[in-house]
């Protein structure tokens, strides 16, 4: 499935001023045409997602916004820390820990969930970075990264399938020709992405995450979305499960767009145990005093789980076919733009 590259027009300077003054000015912008077709898809694409997971028995369950801890594998981006009643909070970076907890509740949960990262600032002319977004994060109980995968797939067919059908006039209105993605969707290693990279001059890591730079490099390669799965345990936070049969891979994937979209959406099976997580958080460099609550939750028993998020502006960005993501939020946070 790998293919001749696709060339893209790169951002240039003239987008990334458009993006300061977009962001400063959203107030007139966000009357156009464009930003409603915009927000008229990204509607669809919310409205088709919570079809398809009501539909397999999934329960939607309100999101936190803040909480004691978050998400601590993100990549570098910092965090944003609140007073909290004489304690102090952080923004949601993701709600991992908070869905396996929700998981615990009932065996297959969504949620459109808002989370910040204070990316940096070099980060605003990617096209794909915001500080604020939101993730469809899902999780499901006894299940394993296959499954999830699967259902990755036709989730992603839906979103795009029902854009297709009923936005006809607004993917007109942005120039956007929409392909659908075949059913199931191409898996490669992580190694086998390397590799990929390799022949393409990048000498990267082994043991960390591929680069943004890489990754839409990567995605420049595939006509459609596709997966890469066993990372480098080294390369992801402690709440991945490491695979049993090969110390040092854990069961973690990513869903990458093509032409040149890149990364969409992370996932993967849980660690669920005390020993796991503590193990992991050794590893990781994670102090396991500082999950309180996570950790005691643990020791009374969740069921083995896995799941992933996918970012909605991204997803946005992609089935329009938009430069640069800000366009994509309604109320756009772009790294380093105050
Ligand atoms: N949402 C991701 C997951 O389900 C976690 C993340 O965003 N870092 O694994």
């Amino acid at each position: 499935m790998v293919l001749e590259p696709i060339p893209r027009r790169r951002l240039s300077s003239e987008v990334a001023k458009d993006v300061e003054s977009g962001v400063r000015f959203r107030y007139r912008s966000i009357r156009t045409p464009r930003a409603r077709a915009i927000l008229q898809v990204q509607h669809q694409i919310s409205r088709a997602c919570r079809r398809f997971l009501d539909s397999k028995g999934f329960m939607e369950v309100l999101a936190p916004i803040i909480g004691p801890v978050t998400d601590p594998g993100i990549r570098g981006a910092g965090t944003v820390v609140v007073p909290f009643y004489g304690k102090m909070y952080v923004l949601m970076t993701s709600m991992i820990l908070y869905k396996q907890m929700a998981m615990a509740s009932y065996p297959r949960v969504y949620s459109f969930s808002p989370n910040v990262r204070l990316e940096p600032s070099a980060s605003k002319s990617t096209g794909r970075h915001l500080a604020e977004f939101y993730q469809l994060d899902l999780e499901m109980a006894n299940t394993s990264c296959d499954e999830v995968m699967a259902l990755g797939d036709r989730l992603l067919y839906e979103a795009i399938n029902s854009v297709h059908k009923e936005c006809k006039t607004q993917l007109e209105q942005l120039g956007r020709t929409l392909h659908l993605p075949p059913r199931h969707l191409p898996r490669i290693t992580f190694t086998e992405a390397l590799k990929i990279l390799a022949d393409e001059g990048f000498d990267l890591d082994p043991k960390a995450e591929i680069p943004w730079i890489a990754e839409h490099h990567l995605s420049l390669f595939f006509n459609t979305p596709f997966w890469i799965t066993d990372y480098p345990y080294t390369s992801r936070g402690f709440f991945y499960l490491v695979d049993d049969d090969r110390p040092g891979v854990v069961r973690s994937m990513d869903l990458l767009l093509p032409e040149g979209y890149g990364e969409i959406s992370s996932g993967g099976e849980r660690e669920y145990t005390v020993e796991g997580v503590t193990r992991r958080m050794r590893e990781t460099g994670d102090d396991p005093q500082k999950y309180g609550w996570y950790i005691d939750m643990l020791e009374e028993g969740i069921p083995p789980s896995a799941g992933f998020g996918i970012g909605m502006e991204r997803l946005t960005r992609y089935i329009c076919g938009i430069p640069h993501i800000w366009e994509c939020s309604p109320f756009p946070k772009v790294p380093g733009i105050p």
